[in-house]
């Protein structure tokens, strides 16, 4: 330990402590802007590129950043000295001189941490004025959109993708006032090997990375009375929606988030939890084929696009082990388009679906070609669960009086398994309890899959499934994917089942939800939520979903059959 004095306050800090975490624990607050700590997921910008938490360091000429200088024995820190104040302050009208003005239009209105940091410097004149950077906008992708007028070259973005997924999309262009934070040759987004998972906008402070927007689509289908829009909703997003409108994270609100579902005008409310239960009957078939010699192991699980997309780039060698299993999302389209249509005698052509996601991925795979019937794409449109609570607000809906409804059935019925899968590990526990039961033959006591749960990066499990040790992988973050698969690839490591999802946590933690703005304890607590959802339902395991079955008897036919394969299941390409 080490003795330091901040502001007059004497305490002591482990070695290696920066200034500003041990102001913290002083109780002193340092403003930042570049600076994140993400501690549960291994992530530290400490870029130091803002310069606005520069403190005065007694016998020291310069002032310090304090997101990045260490504390030494002695060590005598000011942080509010005049010189600091208007250092801090200088710093943050530099950076407004060359960045948009344009604050009440802008996407992160009310969200932006440069506009938080503005008022709370007191900053109300821009002083100094001068050429302004323009550069290209990218919706190329029509997943996730760029906007590098609004970079602050904060590097969060960077960091993010080269070292908590190691995608290495972005890096610095460019020199002096040209630089640009932005892919290789400033290739569009589309031509790069980014996966969508949009944790770069999650940690972007500014709105220089956001998602592309439908919400105007989407309002325009639901005025046309030609069009028969019906709405799907994530797993995630019931216990993240009310953050919007200031409920607490993990506050459950699936009945009032449904409710506003109709006051919107969709005609009809549905859920992706029944087509998650539908992939889990999909998927427990093929593991159990695969255990019986029919197709290679581990078998991975396939719901998540970005990770989908992760493969597809980076081990292309490894095509054949993901599960042929759509998406949930994507197997409700098909369903919605089919089964849905032909029994209400719907036509199609009219059926607009709209997925409700905490994904930024999801809209870029809804485009992919393999998921159209004819010339009808399976889903239309999806917006993230932040543009669903801007269309809520648009419509002056007051959220937190709606009165709690229920889904429309059958496309609205759902297990607790499948309300798990948007926590990083809940796919693969919704998949064991159906594979038990159904290789057994005996009804499973204890549902729970402890191991598998929590935010740990990677985790592992042996299930005893008759006589046989059933070795289970979970990875979350593409980081923690890309050692598991290397070692597959290499064949350091076996599993029997494997599930990986491309954002820290799974999709709780998904590019598209409401800004944690670096407090992780946000996603603890929606991860809890899912569980606590899960105990509550009558039904937790998919096979036992009585609209599941009844869909089966109706319209596909086998699981794993020829149906099934036509309408549920999709390929990769390299
Ligand atoms: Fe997920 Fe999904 S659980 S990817 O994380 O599998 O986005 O919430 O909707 O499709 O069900 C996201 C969340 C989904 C899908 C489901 C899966
Ligand atoms: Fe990297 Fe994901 Fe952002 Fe793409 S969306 S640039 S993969 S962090």
């Amino acid at each position: 330990m080490i003795n330091i004095t901040i502001n007059d306050i004497k305490l002591q800090v482990p070695y290696g402590t920066t200034i500003l975490d041990a102001a913290k624990m002083a109780n002193i607050h340092i403003p930042t802007l570049c600076h994140l700590n993400l501690h549960d997921i291994n992530m530290v910008n400490r870029t130091a590129s803002c310069r606005v938490c520069l403190v005065e360091v007694e016998g020291r000429r310069n002032l310090a950043p304090a997101c990045a200088t260490e504390c030494f024995e002695g060590m005598v820190v000011k942080t509010n000295t005049e010189r600091a104040i208007r250092a801090r302050r200088t710093m943050v009208e530099l950076l407004l001189s060359d960045h948009p003005t344009d604050c009440l239009v802008c996407e992160k209105n009310g969200n932006c941490d440069l506009q938080r940091l503005a008022a709370e410097l007191g900053i109300r004149k821009i002083r100094y004025e001068g050429e302004k950077s323009t550069y290209t906008k990218d919706s190329s992708s029509g997943a996730l959109y760029r906007n590098p007028d609004k970079c602050i070259m904060c590097r969060r973005c960077e960091t993010m993708c080269n070292e908590v997924q190691t995608c290495g999309i972005y890096s610095a262009v460019d020199r002096g006032f040209e630089t640009v934070v932005a892919p290789a040759f400033n290739l569009p987004m589309i031509d790069t090997q980014c996966t969508f998972c949009g944790q770069c906008v999650s940690v972007c402070p500014t709105a220089a990375l956001t998602e592309v927007s439908y919400v105007d689509k989407v309002w325009e289908a639901l005025f046309d009375s030609e069009k028969y829009v019906i709405a799907q909703t994530a797993p995630a997003i019931r216990v993240a929606l009310g953050e919007e409108f200031g409920l607490n994270p993990g506050d459950n609100v699936t009945g009032k988030m449904v409710a506003a579902l109709r006051r919107l005008g969709f005609k009809k409310v549905f859920d992706t939890n029944f087509a998650a239960d539908v992939t889990i009957v999909e998927e427990a078939k093929e593991f159990i084929d695969r255990l019986n010699g029919k197709g290679r192991l581990p078998i991975l699980t396939s719901c998540c696009p970005s990770w989908v997309k992760f493969i597809e780039h980076q081990f292309p060698e490894l095509l054949d082990i993901p599960s042929t299993c759509k998406s949930p999302h994507m197997m409700f389209g098909a369903i919605a388009k089919t089964y849905f249509a032909e029994k209400f005698n719907i036509d199609p052509e009219k059926i607009v679906v709209v997925s409700i996601m905490p994904c930024i991925a999801k809209k870029y795979e809804i485009q992919r070609k393999e998921f159209k019937h004819g010339n009808l794409q399976d889903v239309d449109y999806v917006i993230t669960t932040r543009e669903f609570a801007r269309m809520i607000r648009e419509a002056g809906l007051d959220f937190t009086k709606l009165p709690d409804e229920d889904f429309d059935n059958p496309l609205g019925e759902s297990t607790g398994a499948a309300v798990i899968f948007g926590a990083t590990g809940g796919v693969i526990e919704a998949a064991l309890r159906t594979a038990y039961e159904w290789i057994t033959g005996e009804s499973l006591g204890n549902v729970e899959f402890n191991e598998v749960r929590g935010l740990k990066g990677f985790k592992e499990a042996t299930v005893k499934i008759k006589d046989m040790d059933i070795k289970i992988g979970v990875a979350n973050g593409l980081g923690n994917a890309r050692k598991l698969l290397e070692d597959i690839r290499d064949g350091k490591r076996f599993y029997h089942a494997i599930e990986i999802m491309a954002c820290p946590g799974g999709c709780i933690n998904g590019g598209g939800q409401p800004y944690h703005h670096g407090n992780l304890d946000i996603v603890k607590a929606r991860l809890e939520a899912l569980y606590k959802l899960d105990k509550s339902k009558p039904l937790r395991k998919s096979h036992e979903n009585p609209a599941v079955i009844q869909m089966y008897k109706e319209y596909i036919g086998e699981i794993g059959g020829e149906k099934a394969h036509k309408l549920l299941h999709t390929h990769y390409t390299k």
